[in-house]
């Protein structure tokens, strides 16, 4: 692997460190100008400002005085489904709200059909170009949950389909386990069932094969109680899956307070999270990932997302890459959404989908900042400064991905 030394850096924008930051960490971001960076064999071995080191065989790309930041981290998608939802694109219009959708057998249940007729190569198939439209983007590690499958096999194809991408694509993917994602339609009368297949037969599956570091839950009216879930996260613990919860994302039903009962390592979506929620996920250390696309999408609130900087909980901020709430990838959307609808600056906007993205799936000490020790993963923006890339909507200001070291342009020109 051929070595890369990027020079001529305008602005160098980064977070620093190894784990999540909350309260006044979270907009505490490194500015250099005139910068530099190194890289060596795909990792990063030195960041500096002024004249770049003598590196005669490192291959130079200049930045033009422009912007770079590490590379974005999507921490939470529903990567791996077959088909859309657009069909329901009538019943949105209809005004008949999400939870209904799925009440009726469509929604989640409505992708589980799709998915469960679909093999794991067309799976993977369909779900590398969305990895490479993330790319060509800025994500350089995403997250990817099961969860449209719900039985053992189907769920069991998904996470496969993941480990594919994960060997074949540049894309670093964490793998979530969510067969706790709705109840399947055999089991509409037999919820305890349905737990005792998750419990007992499901995770010792997900664990025996090692194909997921976390397990998720939703945690919703109409899908799993707060007990449910607790029982299955629990379990997760001791097959060694680290907890993730969808909480407070449509009603308050106890998930945010779950989180840090449990040791969540994040809690996702929390839109409408009671301050009790903030105050237990601050003493559980629990990580707030925010999903303002699924926001603007449903109609809804945005999450409270200034209080839980004030209260000192980490905010990471992720597409929520879905067939029905959220079928947007792009995380320079979600930075935009994060300023002007969560009223977070550019610089913790910037913390929230690098290093606090990452801690959301333990990967904090491998990306996430430009530091020596880290992985070669920034981006080159069509941006003078952070708060430009927060300001423009709906382009792609992306000019040059760097992914371990490896360079991927952009051809479509944002200017
Ligand atoms: O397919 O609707 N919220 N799960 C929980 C989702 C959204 C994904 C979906
Ligand atoms: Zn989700």
């Amino acid at each position: 692997m051929s070595d890369l030394l990027v020079v001529n850096i305008g602005t160098l924008a980064t977070p620093i460190g190894n784990c999540a930051r909350g309260g006044a960490d979270q907009g505490a971001v490194r500015v250099l100008h005139d910068a530099w960076v190194l890289i060596e064999n795909g990792v990063i071995t030195g960041v500096g400002e002024g004249a770049p080191p003598a590196h005669a065989a490192a291959r130079r790309i200049d930045a033009g005085g422009r912007l770079v930041t590490p590379g974005l981290v999507d921490a939470h998608t529903h990567l791996i489904f077959g088909g859309w939802r657009n069909h329901e694109m009538a019943l949105k219009l209809q005004g008949v709200p999400y939870l209904d959708i799925l009440a009726q057998g469509g929604g989640i249940l409505s992708t589980v059909e799709a998915t469960r007729a679909a093999t794991e190569e067309e799976l993977a198939a369909k779900a590398r170009l969305a990895l490479d439209e993330m790319l060509a983007l800025g994500t350089t590690t995403c997250e990817a949950k099961s969860g449209y499958g719900l039985d053992t096999q189907q769920e069991l194809k998904q996470l496969r389909a993941i480990r594919a991408l994960r060997e074949s694509h540049p894309m670093d993917i964490a793998a979530t386990f969510m067969g706790a994602h709705a109840l399947p339609r055999e089991y509409k009368e037999n919820r305890e069932g349905y737990i005792d297949l998750l419990c007992q037969e499901m995770i010792p599956a997900v664990a025996a094969e090692k194909l997921a570091a976390f397990c998720d839950v939703f945690c919703e009216t109409g899908v799993f109680t707060a007990a449910e879930s607790r029982r299955i996260l629990e379990t997760g613990k001791r097959y060694g899956l680290i907890p993730k919860i969808h909480a407070d994302e449509i009603d308050p039903i106890g998930g945010s307070q779950l989180a840090g009962e449990v040791g969540a390592i994040s809690a996702e979506h929390l839109i409408v999270c009671p301050h009790g929620g903030i105050a237990g996920m601050a003493k559980g250390g629990t990580v707030a990932c925010l999903l303002p696309a699924t926001s603007l999408y449903l109609g809804a609130t945005f999450a409270p997302a200034r209080d839980m900087v004030s209260a000192g909980v980490p905010v990471a901020m992720a597409s929520d890459f879905n067939p029905g709430s959220c079928p947007c990838l792009n995380m320079q959307l979600v930075m935009n959404l994060g300023c002007l609808r969560y009223r977070l600056t550019p610089e913790e906007v910037l913390t929230a989908v690098t290093l606090n993205g990452a801690a959301a799936i333990a990967m904090a000490d491998r990306v996430g900042s430009l530091e020596a020790g880290k992985q070669g993963d920034l981006v080159i923006w069509e941006a003078e400064d952070l708060s430009y890339l927060c300001y423009r909507m709906g382009s792609n200001l992306v000019r040059t991905v760097v992914k371990n070291g490896q360079t991927y342009s952009n051809t479509t020109r944002a200017h």
